[in-house]
């Protein structure tokens, strides 16, 4: 994989599991900013559509040894595939039960909590519903870090699974940067907290952090 190119959105959660994997795996990448709100959202531009037609971040684009470009969207099939490409350093256990217990934390972040608060999400519910969407937003972290806290009870180690970092990871230090953006109060959810304080000591995870991304804003 070479030329890799991210494009993504500095608090954007979901780009922020990309950055995560990368820096992990120790894989260098051009990081282009795509703003969701200026302009009405760069990312329904027609440009960027025709890379990620769902209109969203984070894409990743490369070139493959052979010339060939190639791109991928869903943060989750990025993080698969760069697993398979670059397995060392792991971000999934060995034993199979385990694997498939990363995978059931990270998704119940990704299909169970992140969806309900995407921008388009939130930004219908305040514009067109005019209802608060911040307390939609919060309600629906709360439900899912009270799910996640009950749920890591069984696997915990320093990290979600065991002592070693994995998607469940990858997919809860960006989760509870969102809950805090909705005012969710983390005291309920100790184990989280304390998941979230050892990754935030590891370079891969402090490198990736919104504030430390260029296209970052003064909040
Ligand atoms: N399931 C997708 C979610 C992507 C997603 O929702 N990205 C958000 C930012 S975290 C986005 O681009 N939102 C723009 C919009 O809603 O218009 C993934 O994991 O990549």
């Amino acid at each position: 994989m070479k030329n890799l190119k991210l494009h993504g959105y500095w608090r954007s959660s979901a780009s922020w599991r990309a950055r995560i994997a990368l820096h992990w795996k120790g894989l260098p990448f051009e990081y282009l900013a795509v703003h969701l709100l200026k302009d009405g959202g760069q990312q329904f531009t027609e440009a960027y559509r025709a890379k990620n037609p769902m209109a969203r971040v984070p894409t990743l684009e490369w070139t493959e040894a052979d010339g060939q470009a190639r791109k991928l969207s869903e943060s989750m099939a990025i993080l698969e595939y760069l697993e398979e490409r670059v397995p060392s350093p792991a971000l999934l256990p060995t034993d199979a039960y385990l694997r498939a217990k990363a995978r059931m934390l990270a998704e119940m972040v990704n299909a169970g909590m992140q969806p309900l608060q995407n921008t388009s999400v939130t930004l219908r519910i305040k514009n067109e519903l005019k209802a608060d969407e911040k307390a939609w937003a919060a309600h629906w972290n709360m439900h899912g870090l009270a799910a996640l806290e009950a749920a890591v009870q069984e696997t915990a180690g320093r990290y979600c699974v065991g002592d070693a970092v994995s998607f469940a990871d990858v997919l809860l230090v960006p989760q509870l940067y969102g809950a805090r953006r909705f005012g969710v109060d983390l005291k309920p959810y100790p184990t989280l907290s304390r998941i979230e304080a050892a990754c935030n000591e590891l370079p891969a995870f402090q490198a990736a952090q919104p504030d430390r991304q260029p296209d970052a804003q003064p909040v």
